[in-house]
């Protein structure tokens, strides 16, 4: 665990320096069961919130040795990063070469930091979603809070003005509209994982329903 943190960790430094080529794809880039898409769907519970950047607010706190309540300013003003991922949905459909550009989920436990408890993550949304994550897959190099995407400021139906991105992991384990995020001592499931879907939610071994 501890190596794969540092790992990550390092992979993240050389891409925040602009020093790290894109990662080389396997030619097999589709997991299993799913179908390439170009239009990049919208899925949500029927709401979408519309949050003014004057009025956003991203709450981080728990297990951390420094709670902090981000405004849009502070938020923007933290070391932005950017990188390209692909983006597989749980109901089968993945887009490849989503560009991303916000605030590295590295760069807010740094800012946080995490106790030694802390061992997951849960996510608020502003629609009343949320979602959970154990905190390793979390730190991982391509996990972000995005403002931005393909160059544009994330639109509202896409969860803007920020939303949660965790490549390795079908999209719902990124919650849009962004809230509030508190490290915990143990996992609380979030919405769709109290309805029957997988808490671990890997595109890669069909792992989607639990
Ligand atoms: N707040 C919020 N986040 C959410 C959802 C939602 O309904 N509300 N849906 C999830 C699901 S199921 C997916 S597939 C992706 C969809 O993101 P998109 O609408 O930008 O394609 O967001 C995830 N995050
Ligand atoms: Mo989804």
């Amino acid at each position: 665990m501890k190596e794969a943190y540092i790992a990550a960790k390092e992979r993240w430094a050389r891409k925040m320096a602009g020093h790290e080529r894109p990662a080389v794809r396997s030619v097999d880039r589709l997991p299993p069961g799913q179908r390439q898409v170009n239009n990049f769907p919208v899925l949500d519970l029927g709401v979408k919130p519309e949050i003014a950047a004057e009025r956003w607010q991203l709450k981080i706190g728990g297990h951390v040795e420094n709670p902090v309540t981000l405004d849009w300013d502070a938020f923007r003003a933290l070391p932005q990063f950017k990188d390209t991922s692909d983006f597989h949905c749980v109901t089968t459909w993945s887009q490849f070469d989503m560009e991303w550009e916000g605030v590295a989920f590295f760069t807010l436990a740094d800012l946080v930091r995490p106790k030694a408890s802390a061992t997951h993550v849960f996510f608020k949304s502003h629609d009343g979603y949320s979602t959970n994550n154990p905190i390793a897959a979390c730190l991982d190099d391509d996990v972000l809070v995005a403002h931005s995407w393909n160059g544009t400021p994330l639109p509202v139906e896409h969860g803007g003005p920020a939303r949660v991105i965790l490549p390795k992991r079908y999209a719902w384990k990124g919650a849009k509209w962004i809230r509030e995020i508190t490290f915990l001592d143990h996992d609380i499931l979030g919405f769709w994982e109290v309805r029957g879907y997988s808490n671990t939610a890997d595109p890669w071994t069909d792992d989607r329903f639990s």
